[in-house]
């Protein structure tokens, strides 16, 4: 008997806008000229959040959080195609696709500077609240998507992962559940490169992570993660199969952390500068504007307006959030334990008779 393992070898990324703006033509998911300059104007405001988020964190004004930059295409493309009635589970370096969401950014700025009025997503937002305990949101958004396949009703999940992820066993349950319902989800892997300090390459052992969706029957795209067409392509594609009940997609965009693993990172401790360098060309707002601009719409002095404006409507979002945010800290024991132990009590009596003392209210 002939022996012919199978070897899945490489699989072809899906570009449509490549790094000097040109576009595939047969693989243009063909958006109108205001909905082309509407994400490009997304994503300069998911940089421009971006970048105020991490000056309040050094300011001391913010809490630690993960950054989203040069992800900008990956998060606006994979919520692009969504319906409000479509569910989203992120993980918690999503703040650019839950603006699009329409996560006021205020809520956002509470969110991450530890206030619990802005965990809930906000009334009419389909949202799961974003998990931190990597992969644990997976089997879940499986469950609603799920819910919906006997509702009968063309809504569709998306849920978000890193690369990771891809190491966590409920993961590949969460593939093997859905195909296995069929169920209306679509799986997006944002593979950008690390997962704290550890680099792909000793996270897996091929040129992908896409066979593994494969492996589990379920239709796979890989796609380059920083061409927002690509991305819009790739989910358009994934939604349809979703809604018409083909049953679940693995869509792993190939990114890259630009930035810190989070603010309490420091990557120049693991990773040389030869290995994001390649990446700066590959930045997925510059490329779009190229695009836009070789098609007459938008110039050089419009995009500077576009950012200007994203950084105006980020510093109003932060007055607003100065206008809530009141640190209560006699509220810091609160919210941990319904019945709270008597050392914690002793605790907070301590800390409340040194408040007093202090004349904090
Ligand atoms: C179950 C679990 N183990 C470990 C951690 C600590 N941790 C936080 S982020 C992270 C890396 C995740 O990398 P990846 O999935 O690639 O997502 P990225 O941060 O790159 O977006 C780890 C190990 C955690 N949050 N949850
Ligand atoms: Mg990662």
């Amino acid at each position: 008997m002939d022996m012919n393992p199978i070897d899945l070898g490489r699989i072809e990324v899906l570009q449509v806008l490549d790094e000097h703006g040109n576009v595939d033509q047969a693989r243009d998911p063909g958006l109108s000229d205001s909905e082309l300059l509407a994400v490009h104007r997304a994503m300069v405001l998911t940089r421009s959040f971006d970048s105020r988020m991490l000056t309040m964190q050094r300011q001391g004004e913010m809490g630690t959080f993960a950054p989203n930059l040069g992800q900008e295409a990956c998060m606006i493309g994979q919520v692009w195609e969504l319906t409000r009635q479509d569910w989203f589970s992120p993980s918690y370096r999503s703040f650019g696709a839950q603006i699009h969401r329409g996560w006021p950014m205020e809520r956002l700025f509470l969110l991450w500077s530890g206030y619990h009025e802005g965990f809930p997503p906000p009334e009419g937002v389909n949202d799961m609240p974003f998990s931190i305990v990597i992969g644990s949101h997976v089997l879940p958004a499986v469950g609603i998507a799920m819910g919906m396949r006997r509702r009968n009703n063309n809504d569709c999940v998306v849920v978000n992962f890193g690369d990771g992820a891809m190491s966590q066993g409920a993961v590949s349950e969460a593939f093997n559940f859905a195909m296995v319902d069929r169920a209306p989800v679509v799986f997006v892997c944002e593979n950008n490169g690390w997962a704290i300090s550890t680099p792909t390459k000793l996270q897996y052992a091929t040129d992908h992570l896409a066979g593994r969706g494969v492996a589990f029957g379920l239709s796979s795209i890989r796609v380059d993660g920083n061409d927002i067409l690509g991305m819009i392509a790739a989910m358009r594609e994934a939604t349809r199969r979703a809604r018409d009940g083909e049953g679940p997609t693995f869509v792993e965009a190939i990114t890259y952390r630009m930035s810190l693993h989070t603010t309490a990172d420091d990557p120049t401790v693991y990773r040389d500068s030869a290995d994001s360098d390649p990446w700066h060309s590959r930045c997925p707002i510059n490329r779009m504007e190229k695009y836009l601009e070789g098609r007459g719409l938008l110039s050089k002095e419009a995009a500077e307006k576009v950012k200007l404006e994203a950084d105006a409507e980020v510093l109003e979002a932060r007055e607003r959030f100065r206008k809530i945010a009141k640190a209560r800290p006699r509220e810091v024991f609160d919210h941990l334990y319904k019945v709270t132990p008597s050392e914690l009590e002793d605790q907070r009596n301590e800390y409340l008779s040194r408040l007093d003392r202090k004349g904090v209210d």
